[in-house]
């Protein structure tokens, strides 16, 4: 076991407060999303350090005087890397979400494979390194996240710069027939190569991620069983994992059972009067099939006449990218969509889609997963997808039912107990929702049981857990609590 190292660094895109313009002011406001939700609470309180992007651009800006405050109470130091308006469009909007973020989910069409996106990832991960090398020792673990930043470990190592390097990608891996239409193919697997631990959602992903490196670096021969596999590459050796992600099972849960937030979630039902109600919940991203499940609901209601004025699904989506023309182009379609069911179904008194377009604050969000009878949870292709284990989380009285796409990283833990569906088949999704519909509360009650067992022991700090234990053969606790770091620094 290595025994010095004392600091867990993190190192993504966006840092976990992001610094917005309002009326004139800069204000600081916890980041929302997958990555945040999931790693904030293992870094407090012990020390650590989270470097990345605060999302302005200004260069007059005092963005450390500002995140100075969030720092002291977040309980760990946040470092940020400047970027400029150009840098954001070519790295951020550019490669990443016009190139990798499409293609990682099987959505190649979408690509715009423009060469200076790629110079400008490959600039903007040199700064990211070069903040990475100021701001960090050999003492640290540094914990890289995600698809921005996939060329980190080879850039510290171009600039003679050594740290232990693990790397977790959050979203899908695609198959060789998919990923080598890249044209960066070689560069990027070869970056990939260089951290000592790459980390994936799921056992089909890093499956994928050893077909591609064979097809393209063969001489690489990938060895071992288990979740954990290792890649020698003759001059050095690295290491592979599948490290499903996960949520704070007991925050979700407590939360949900408060007096407060379940007298919330009964609202919610008694303002649609006791109907039974499916929950979507997302980023509104062309992933997460929002359209294709409207049309779902759409066929439900076409094809069991039985169910109108029975039934409310409710939709709640996370404003996403704004900035980029497929996300507005979205919007209007889900909008569009919403009025043409709703046109079609609603008579006086029921109205059968509630579209919400906003963030909502944390309790509003658990109150609206207790109150749901059903978690329909359909995106086309993702990484993980954290809605379905909060909503197992949040049926706090197991009386709940998740329907899942197959497509979701998800699936592969909870297939046995969620309604597995294909998103793509509306028919099909609206002959699920109708069959769990009519379970019965024996039914219901086996298999939330089932899967909220299964997210409550394989949580985040598990998640974490396995990581650490496969990079560096430490768990979270072996990181010092930030009170006993500064008495042994004296
Ligand atoms: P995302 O694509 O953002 O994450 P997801 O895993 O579902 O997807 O996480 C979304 C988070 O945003 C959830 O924690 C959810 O509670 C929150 N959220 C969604 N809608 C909201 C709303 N209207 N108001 C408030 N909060 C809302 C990426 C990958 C996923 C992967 C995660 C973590 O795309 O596949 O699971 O990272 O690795």
């Amino acid at each position: 076991m290595e025994s010095e190292l004392r600091r867990l660094v993190v190192v993504s895109n966006r840092l976990p407060a992001a610094l917005k313009k309002e009326g004139g002011e800069w204000t600081v406001k916890a980041g929302a999303g997958g990555l945040v939700t999931a790693l904030a609470p293992v870094l407090r309180n012990r020390g650590g350090v989270w470097i990345g992007w605060s999302g302005a651009s200004d260069p007059d800006l005092d963005v450390d005087g500002l995140l100075a405050d969030f720092s002291a109470e977040a309980g760990y130091d946040l470092y940020t890397v400047g970027l400029t308006p150009e840098e954001v469009d070519g790295y951020y909007y550019g490669f990443s979400n016009e190139i990798i973020w499409p293609l990682f989910h099987d959505l190649q069409t979408r690509c715009r494979f423009h060469p200076q996106f790629w110079r400008m990832y490959l600039d903007v991960n040199f700064k990211f390194a070069e903040v990475v090398a100021r701001k960090t020792t050999s003492d640290d673990y540094v914990w890289i996240h995600d698809y921005h930043l996939m060329h980190q470990a080879f850039f510290l190592k171009s600039m003679g710069v050594k740290r232990k390097t693990g790397f977790f990608l959050h979203i899908p891996f695609p198959p060789p027939d998919i990923f080598m239409k890249l044209p960066w193919r070689w560069k990027l697997i070869q970056a990939l190569t260089e951290f000592d631990l790459v980390g994936f959602q799921t056992l089909q992903d890093r499956r994928n991620f050893a077909e591609c490196l064979r097809r393209l670096m063969p001489e690489a021969r990938v060895s071992g069983r288990g979740g954990v596999v290792s890649v020698d590459m003759g001059s050095r050796k690295f290491r592979l994992g599948a490290f499903p992600i996960s949520i704070d099972f007991n925050q979700f849960n407590d939360l949900a059972e408060q007096p407060d937030v379940a007298r919330e979630a009964f609202k919610i039902k008694e303002a649609l009067r006791h109907r039974k109600i499916i929950l979507g919940v997302d980023r509104l991203d062309y992933t997460k099939g929002i359209p294709e499940r409207i049309r779902s609901i759409q066929t439900l209601l076409r094809r069991y006449p039985d169910l109108k004025g029975r039934v409310n699904f409710v939709q709640i989506a996370v404003p996403s990218r704004e900035e980029v023309g497929d996300y507005k182009e979205l919007r209007t379609e889900i909008e569009q969509l919403v009025g043409r069911v709703n046109g079609e179904f609603s008579f006086p008194g029921w109205v059968p889609v509630h579209y919400h377009y906003r963030s909502l604050p944390h309790r509003e969000l658990v109150a609206y997963y207790a109150a749901a009878d059903v978690g329909l949870v359909t995106p086309l292709r993702d990484g993980m997808n954290l809605v379905a284990k909060e909503y197992c989380a949040c049926s706090t009285d197991g009386d709940g039912v998740l329907i899942l796409s197959e497509f979701a990283g998800a699936a592969a833990q909870l297939q046995k107990d969620a309604y597995l569906v294909n998103p793509y088949d509306m028919e099909g999704v609206a002959k699920a929702l109708h069959r769990v519909l009519h379970w019965d509360k024996g039914q219901r009650l086996e298999h939330m049981t089932r899967l909220r067992d299964q997210v409550r022991k394989n949580n985040i700090y598990w998640w974490v857990d396995s990581f650490l234990q496969a990079g560096i053969a430490r768990s979270l606790g072996d990181f010092p609590e930030v009170d006993a770091l500064r008495y042994e620094r004296g």
